[in-house]
């Protein structure tokens, strides 16, 4: 049983047993919210973002920029005490770094940045609100043993497992490499984020110790993703290092792994609406973590 607040409505029901049935919800939501009207995003991209569930960025950082970031992020994996830290999560199968969370907190430099109008005042635009993070990560995705994320929608994980009542949050992937189509580029099928896919099965209790190196529970079925597809077909975010991908916290999206030598390593920043803030997990016995889930819904400032 969740103690869920009374007063809250789910009306994203997931994680349910099969009898329970998983009927496809549409989106109660719009996916470009009123309220903001000035932003650097233009017309063009918000009707794109509105119609597919993700727009892309070109040219959202120098070249200089993403060689200075790339520079400390790797620096910053290889110093013990880090790769020591409970935010730092390695590959299944190798004891490569996947990811790093909280990365606008070790990080100064994805502190300002994030703050910066060429990013807050995008997300501000799109969520038509003050925002703050609610996840900050970087992806390694090393070459050769990057292992890729299963078919998911984040907000399924974020409402079932972190409380998050609707769809008024949107990502940042920044390529701190080039994103390319053969070694893990993101994919996504365009216009599936109008629809909620409920999963089946429990939530495990410290989940998210397994699921942010492989997730299991919380993917759709395969007849799902299959019909999806059908109807969406699938897109994927390729482009140059500093090239950016603003995705619907509901986008259908998925990435294979990198056997590649060129690794895909990409800093991933979650915004969420004030007006969204976090209540009890809908399909979990327990809150996650603070670094994966903020608690701190203090709006970002320039
Ligand atoms: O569980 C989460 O919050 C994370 N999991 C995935 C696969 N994508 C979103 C998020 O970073
Ligand atoms: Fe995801």
């Amino acid at each position: 049983m969740t103690l869920v607040d009374a007063r809250i409505q789910d009306h994203y029901p997931t994680r349910v047993e099969p009898a329970q049935g998983r009927g496809w919800i549409e989106r109660h939501e719009p996916t470009v919210w009123p309220g903001v009207a000035k932003g650097p995003a233009s017309a063009a991209e918000l009707t794109r973002h509105a119609r597919d569930g993700f727009h892309i960025q070109r040219d959202l950082l120098t070249t200089s920029e993403v060689s200075a970031a790339l520079n400390e992020l790797r620096a910053m994996v290889e110093d013990p005490v880090i790769r020591a830290d409970e935010r730092t999560i390695t590959e299944p199968a190798s004891d490569e770094v996947r990811s790093v969370f909280d990365a606008h907190l070790f990080s100064d430099r994805i502190a300002r940045l994030v703050k910066e109008p060429r990013v807050l005042d995008r997300a501000r635009q799109i969520l038509g609100s003050d925002v703050y993070v609610h996840q900050s990560r970087v992806n390694f995705m090393p070459g050769f043993r990057g292992n890729g994320f299963y078919w998911h929608s984040d907000f399924e994980t974020w409402h079932a497992e972190d409380g998050m009542p609707g769809m008024a949050a949107v990502s940042l992937s920044i390529g701190l490499t080039d994103n390319l189509p053969y070694n893990g580029g993101l994919m996504l099928m365009p216009g599936a984020h109008r629809t909620f896919v409920p999963c089946l099965g429990r939530t495990p209790d410290d989940n998210y110790r397994s699921s942010l190196k492989a997730q299991k529970v919380g993917v759709p079925q395969e007849d799902d993703i299959a019909e999806l597809a059908r109807r969406h077909g699938i897109g994927q975010f390729t482009g140059p290092s500093g090239s950016a991908l603003w995705f619907d916290c509901n986008s259908m999206h998925g990435s294979g792994n990198n056997i590649t030598p060129y690794p895909r390593s990409n800093i991933f920043v979650v915004f969420n609406s004030v007006d969204n803030a976090l209540v009890e997990p809908f399909s979990a016995r327990e809150r996650r973590p603070d670094f994966v889930a903020a608690r701190d819904f203090t709006p970002l400032k320039t």
